[in-house]
């Protein structure tokens, strides 16, 4: 070329090797024959990072100068995954990146799975404040999201002899290249100790929070880039550590044990994500965890608002503040501090700005996971906080009472003090009262939710009620899990899709093309292969990738009923072994997921999947035609393997417990045809992919509503189906668990004496809807025309679309468009 680029922001190949071999040297400190794998990682990372902070200070200066209203987007998680190949992606570099490793004697494929990926989340909530961030930003919105910068992320999981063991995850190990410590900007947070009353000057009656503890929050800045636009947005997770004064007063007075301690207590805090999703327990830490992050994001927003000149009264004029569940609800009662014992400001005006600030989104239906927290914890961590409630609460029952002609039923489960053997504070209820809208994440949860958990609130408030259907970012679904498909996608219809989904829409017609079924399907036949490799690699087990690969991921949990899924797969292999010679469809039946540690029913159900897996994998009458595999670990690096390689998407959760689901989402938007029950988004889903692409079976929640309100008797179905006799029996015998006829019991006996979830129900339905499956899958051609009509169609799906959505109906948030000087 005529000029030289600039080695930090040019996208050039010679400019990338450049820049590659000068990281090696003046950020490593190495030179290539010393070089490990992990330096030229480095040195690519830091490449990339160059140019994404050309991106991200030139947005940052666009923000501020401009005045911009901002998304806050609060979220105890975060599941973002590996950054270096979506970054190259989003940048439009990853083919430059690739012909500059090549030159370097680099394979990029190589490094990028060097990566170990931020395991800051569960599941499908943490994933969604992922996907939304690059909507976010791809949509040129001015957004800042807050959370936790935990140390230690999500636990890795093994498997030993089919039980699943936990490993601390240290991800920052290594160190992170894709962060920037802000040592500058950190905010002191008080815990525990009492408040003080006193009357000012002025004879106003004011508020003194002594803490017993104060922690310091650093803020660790991630840029999230665009898909090809210069917006790079802010990804804030704050890390607590311990003040300086507080180590320096004990060290100074000698008692140096006493300032290492506090220094551990301290940085407590950011130390762990808790395990659990849906099932939640009230740890101390935990809420200190949420109070931690919420007051930091606050303060900081705050502090931005009024270093701009503006007026704190304006607040809610700057930022919208968007609750990730309730996790973040607190900050409903901290902004009331923040403004009045901070600000000044009168109680009429802080709840006048409080209430215009926060939007909560609800994800989920189970009652017992609805966030609560004992009263007399909740007041020990939080005692300011406490008396700001009992006085919300006040004013709102007062309200209800009139509103509500003293309907104590209602006013009792309004309120957000719940009262029992001990009194507890209700988040949901403060969320809902705290914000001005309210929404649940797909069609049917919305309007569940307005029926069941939140039914007294929608009565009082119907106006905040919303949808906002989830969604999934197509650049690390499709273009980066599956750059095959997206070749062959782009090579038919172009790359506009990529940023605007319905676009998918014109591969319709493509159905009917002989030649492209037969390409579409040779896509997957290899993802099939390479995911066959993996697991030859990792579990020691030959999977055929002509057999249907049939694929049930996510966490662990009775209401997703993995467990259903697996008396399917032994009913099967039953029919087999009484008929072996019977003309089958070879499948394999891959799992995986993470049961929360202390959920004891969860791991049961891991080792079921594995101990099935042993015999079936094993039996000679079986011959290799049903293989049954849980896939170790899963998280988005693995989950990036797994959907491309996917024939089947098993959605089966009992009707009206999934809020959304987001795995149904990838999954069909990689070619899978879905079976599923007509719950959360699955609902959307067929009827965008249409009926006769979709294996529907089992109750709809109506129905399940009322099979359970009618005394649903689980034994009945045993008793009477004598396929789901034999399976329940076999398994109880000791069958698949070396004669060991205990193990599985407290699962079979909660089948058969509760059945909470209503496996049993569904039984049969789903064993029908399977041999539905298998025969469509002999009819290849047929499939792979269904299969190219349910990708067509997912259009709907992009978390692009939901973001809009967002914006437009709660948010009222622009884009803004950032230009590179
Ligand atoms: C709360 C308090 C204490 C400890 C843990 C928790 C906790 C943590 C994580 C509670 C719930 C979660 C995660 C919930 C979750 O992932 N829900 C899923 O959200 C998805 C995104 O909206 C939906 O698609 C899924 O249907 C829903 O299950």
């Amino acid at each position: 070329s005529p000029y030289l680029e600039d080695s930090r922001t040019g996208l050039g190949v010679d400019t990338l090797k450049r820049a590659i071999r000068n990281n090696l040297f003046y950020v490593q400190g190495k030179f290539p024959e010393i070089a490990t794998r992990n330096d030229y990682y480095m040195a690519i990372a830091y490449a990339v990072r160059d140019r994404l902070l050309q991106r991200w200070v030139a947005s940052v200066k666009q923000y501020i100068q401009e005045k911009h209203r901002v998304v806050a987007y609060l979220s105890a998680e975060y599941l973002l995954g590996p950054h270096l190949a979506n970054n190259l992606i989003n940048l439009g570099i990853y083919k430059e990146t690739e012909q500059a490793c090549k030159e370097l004697g680099l394979d990029l494929e190589w490094l990028i799975e060097k990566e170990v990926e931020p395991g800051l989340g569960n599941g499908g909530l943490g994933r969604l404040a992922a996907c939304y961030m690059d909507s976010l930003a791809t949509l040129e919105v001015p957004a800042i999201g807050y959370g936790i910068r935990y140390q230690f992320g999500i636990f890795e999981q093994d498997i030993r002899d089919g039980w699943q063991v936990e490993d601390t995850d240290n991800w920052l190990r290594r160190g992170n290249p894709w962060e920037i410590a802000r040592r500058e900007l950190s905010y002191d947070i008080k815990f525990g100790g009492y408040v003080q009353t006193y009357l000012d000057r002025a004879g106003k009656l004011c508020f003194n929070w002594i803490p017993e503890l104060v922690v310091k929050g650093v803020a660790y800045d991630t840029p999230i880039l665009g898909y090809k636009v210069n917006t790079a947005n802010t990804l804030r997770l704050w890390k607590s550590e311990a003040p300086h004064s507080f180590d320096f007063q004990s060290f100074n007075a000698g008692d140096y044990n006493s300032a290492v301690n506090s220094k551990i207590i301290c940085e407590n805090i950011s130390k762990v994500l808790y395990p659990n999703d849906e099932q939640i327990e009230g740890k101390r830490l935990r809420l200190q965890q949420q109070y931690f992050f919420v007051s930091c994001s606050l303060q900081d927003m705050i502090g931005i608002h009024l270093r701009q000149g503006e007026k704190i009264h304006d607040f809610h004029k700057k930022f919208v503040v968007q609750l990730n569940d309730t996790h973040p609800a607190i900050g409903v009662a901290e902004l009331m501090r923040l403004l009045m014992d901070v600000h000044q400001l009168e109680w009429e005006e802080a709840w006048d700005i409080t209430s215009k600030t926060f939007a909560y989104t609800n994800h989920t239906l189970l009652p017992e996971a609805l966030e609560t927290w004992d009263l007399q914890l909740f007041g020990s961590v939080l005692p300011r906080h406490l008396q700001l409630i009992y006085e919300i609460n006040r004013r709102f029952v007062d309200y209800a009472t009139i509103k509500l002609y003293g309907n104590h039923q209602k006013i009792s489960s309004l309120s957000l003090i719940g009262e029992g053997p001990r009194k507890y504070i209700k988040m949901a209820n403060l969320a809902c009262l705290g914000s001005f809208a309210i929404n649940g994440v797909a069609a049917l949860h919305s309007e569940l939710l307005k029926k069941t958990v939140l039914k007294d609130w929608y009565e009082l408030m119907p106006h905040k009620f919303q949808n906002k259907t989830n969604g999934v970012t197509p650049r690390r679904w499709m273009v980066l899990a599956n750059p095959e498909l997206t070749n062959l996608i782009s090579g038919k219809i172009g790359e506009g899709w990529i940023k605007n989904l319905h676009e998918l829409k014109q591969l319709e017609p493509f159905a009917d093309d002989p030649e492209f079924r037969k390409e579409w399907m040779q896509v997957k036949f290899n993802k099939k292969k390479a995911l066959a490799k993996r697991i030859k690699k990792r579990l020691g087990v030959d999977v055929d990738p002509n057999s249907m690969f049939d694929i049930l991921v996510k966490r662990i949990h009775e209401y997703k009923r993995q467990h259903l899924k697996v008396l399917h797969i032994i009913t099967l292999y039953n029919q087999i072994k009484k008929n072996p010679s019977m003309d089958v469809v070879p499948r394999t039946f891959i799992f995986a997921g993470k049961a929360a540690p202390g959920y004891r029913k969860a791991k049961l159900m891991i080792k079921l999947i594995n101990s099935v897996g042993e015999i079936v994998n094993n039996d000679p009458d079986i011959n290799g035609r049903i293989k049954v595999v849980f896939y170790p670990n899963y998280n988005v690096t693995n989950a990036q393997k797994i959907y491309p390689a996917a024939d089947v998407s098993e959605q089966i959760s009992t009707a009206g417990k999934e809020a959304s689901g987001t795995g149904n989402m990838k999954l069909s938007l990689n070619g899978a045809l879905t079976v599923g029950t007509l719950d959360g988004a699955n609902v959307e889903i067929r009827e965008c992919v249409g009926e006769e692409n979709f294996f529907l079976f089992g109750l709809t929640a109506d129905e399940v509503a009322k099979v359970k309100s009618e005394g649903y008797k689980p034994w009945d179905y045993y008793s009477e189906n004598p396929n789901l006799k034999e399976v329940i029996d076999q398994i109880n015998s000791g069958y698949f668990s070396h004669l060991d006829s205990k193990v599985f019991k407290e699962l079979t006996d909660s089948l058969l004496y509760d059945d909470q979830y209503l496996l049993f129900a569904d039984y049969q339905s789903y064993i029908d809807t399977q041999a539905k499956v298998e025969e469509a899958f002999k009819d290849q051609d047929k499939w792979a025309r269904m299969s190219i009509l349910n990708t067509a169609r997912m259009g709907k799906f992009s978390s692009d679309r939901s973001i809009r959505e967002y914006c437009d109906e709660i948010w009222k948030v622009e884009s803004v468009p950032v230009t590179l000087d």
